[in-house]
Protein backbone atom coordinates (compact mmCIF):
# COMPACT_ATOMS: atom_id res chain seq x y z
CA UNK A 1 0.00 0.00 0.00
CA UNK A 2 1.82 3.47 -1.41
CA UNK A 3 1.80 6.46 1.19
CA UNK A 4 0.52 9.26 0.11
CA UNK A 5 2.33 12.18 2.17
CA UNK A 6 -0.38 14.90 3.43
CA UNK A 7 -0.06 18.58 5.49
CA UNK A 8 -3.19 19.38 7.66
CA UNK A 9 -3.14 23.46 7.27
CA UNK A 10 -3.20 24.90 11.18
CA UNK A 11 -3.06 28.08 10.13
CA UNK A 12 -2.46 30.90 7.31
CA UNK A 13 0.61 29.46 5.67
CA UNK A 14 1.56 29.01 2.59
CA UNK A 15 1.98 25.24 2.09
CA UNK A 16 5.87 25.15 2.85
CA UNK A 17 5.33 26.00 6.05
CA UNK A 18 8.33 29.39 6.28
CA UNK A 19 7.70 32.61 7.82
CA UNK A 20 9.81 35.02 5.97
CA UNK A 21 11.22 37.86 6.90
CA UNK A 22 12.51 40.12 3.83
CA UNK A 23 15.58 42.28 4.89
CA UNK A 24 17.00 45.07 2.96
CA UNK A 25 20.90 45.70 2.47
CA UNK A 26 21.13 49.25 2.27
CA UNK A 27 23.42 49.53 -0.31
CA UNK A 28 27.30 50.91 0.85
CA UNK A 29 28.74 52.99 -2.25
CA UNK A 30 32.42 53.79 -1.38
CA UNK A 31 33.61 57.22 -2.27
CA UNK A 32 37.35 57.81 -2.09
CA UNK A 33 38.52 60.70 0.49
CA UNK A 34 39.23 64.21 -1.17
CA UNK A 35 42.25 66.35 -0.65
CA UNK A 36 42.21 69.92 -0.21
CA UNK A 37 45.26 71.51 -1.96
CA UNK A 38 46.55 74.51 -0.09
CA UNK A 39 48.53 77.25 -1.28
CA UNK A 40 50.59 79.13 1.74
CA UNK A 41 51.85 82.70 1.72
CA UNK A 42 55.29 84.02 2.41
CA UNK A 43 57.06 87.23 2.10
CA UNK A 44 59.64 86.77 -0.81
CA UNK A 45 57.70 85.27 -3.55
CA UNK A 46 56.93 87.05 -6.59
CA UNK A 47 53.06 87.83 -7.05
CA UNK A 48 52.94 86.75 -10.35
CA UNK A 49 55.26 83.52 -9.80
CA UNK A 50 52.62 82.52 -7.78
CA UNK A 51 49.82 83.55 -10.51
CA UNK A 52 51.79 81.76 -13.07
CA UNK A 53 51.57 78.18 -10.61
CA UNK A 54 48.07 79.03 -10.69
CA UNK A 55 47.28 79.33 -14.15
CA UNK A 56 50.07 75.72 -14.66
CA UNK A 57 49.49 73.41 -12.63
CA UNK A 58 45.73 74.39 -11.73
CA UNK A 59 43.89 75.31 -15.17
CA UNK A 60 43.03 78.71 -13.67
CA UNK A 61 42.35 81.63 -15.98
CA UNK A 62 44.49 84.80 -14.98
CA UNK A 63 42.14 86.82 -13.38
CA UNK A 64 41.19 83.40 -11.25
CA UNK A 65 44.84 82.77 -10.44
CA UNK A 66 45.09 86.34 -9.49
CA UNK A 67 42.50 86.54 -7.29
CA UNK A 68 43.41 83.30 -5.68
CA UNK A 69 46.70 84.94 -5.04
CA UNK A 70 45.94 87.87 -3.75
CA UNK A 71 43.58 85.77 -1.01
CA UNK A 72 46.55 84.01 0.05
CA UNK A 73 48.72 86.49 0.11
CA UNK A 74 45.94 88.68 2.48
CA UNK A 75 44.92 85.57 4.48
CA UNK A 76 47.79 83.24 4.81
CA UNK A 77 46.55 80.39 2.85
CA UNK A 78 43.67 78.89 0.09
CA UNK A 79 42.46 75.98 -1.04
CA UNK A 80 43.45 76.07 -4.92
CA UNK A 81 41.65 72.58 -5.66
CA UNK A 82 40.20 69.70 -4.14
CA UNK A 83 41.55 66.12 -5.44
CA UNK A 84 42.10 62.34 -5.15
CA UNK A 85 44.99 61.55 -3.10
CA UNK A 86 47.32 60.74 -6.24
CA UNK A 87 46.54 64.19 -7.71
CA UNK A 88 46.27 66.37 -5.28
CA UNK A 89 50.31 64.59 -4.85
CA UNK A 90 51.41 65.36 -8.07
CA UNK A 91 50.04 68.91 -8.21
CA UNK A 92 52.06 69.51 -4.56
CA UNK A 93 55.05 67.78 -5.71
CA UNK A 94 54.74 69.87 -9.12
CA UNK A 95 54.43 73.22 -7.62
CA UNK A 96 57.21 72.30 -5.17
CA UNK A 97 59.16 71.43 -7.52
CA UNK A 98 58.40 74.05 -9.88
CA UNK A 99 59.35 76.92 -6.91
CA UNK A 100 62.44 74.85 -5.72
CA UNK A 101 63.98 75.08 -9.07
CA UNK A 102 63.04 79.06 -9.46
CA UNK A 103 64.66 79.26 -5.85
CA UNK A 104 61.48 80.41 -4.07
CA UNK A 105 60.37 79.46 -0.60
CA UNK A 106 56.50 79.16 -1.95
CA UNK A 107 54.73 76.27 0.00
CA UNK A 108 52.14 73.88 -1.24
CA UNK A 109 50.68 71.39 0.66
CA UNK A 110 47.58 69.00 1.13
CA UNK A 111 44.93 67.47 3.85
CA UNK A 112 42.40 65.94 4.33
CA UNK A 113 38.98 66.68 2.82
N1 LIG B 1 53.28 87.56 -0.12
C1 LIG B 1 53.95 87.50 -1.40
C2 LIG B 1 54.48 88.88 -1.76
O1 LIG B 1 54.08 89.85 -1.16
C3 LIG B 1 53.03 87.00 -2.51
C4 LIG B 1 52.58 85.61 -2.31
C5 LIG B 1 51.26 85.28 -2.55
C6 LIG B 1 53.45 84.62 -1.92
C7 LIG B 1 50.79 83.98 -2.40
C8 LIG B 1 53.02 83.29 -1.77
O2 LIG B 1 51.26 81.71 -1.91
C9 LIG B 1 51.70 82.99 -2.02
N2 LIG B 1 55.36 88.94 -2.74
Amino acid sequence: MPKIPIHIMTGPEDGDNDTSVVLKTRPRTQRPPLYKVLLLNDDYTPMEFVVAVLERFFGMSHAQAFEIMLTVHKKGVAVVGVFSHEIAETKVGQVMDFARRHQHPLQCTMEKE
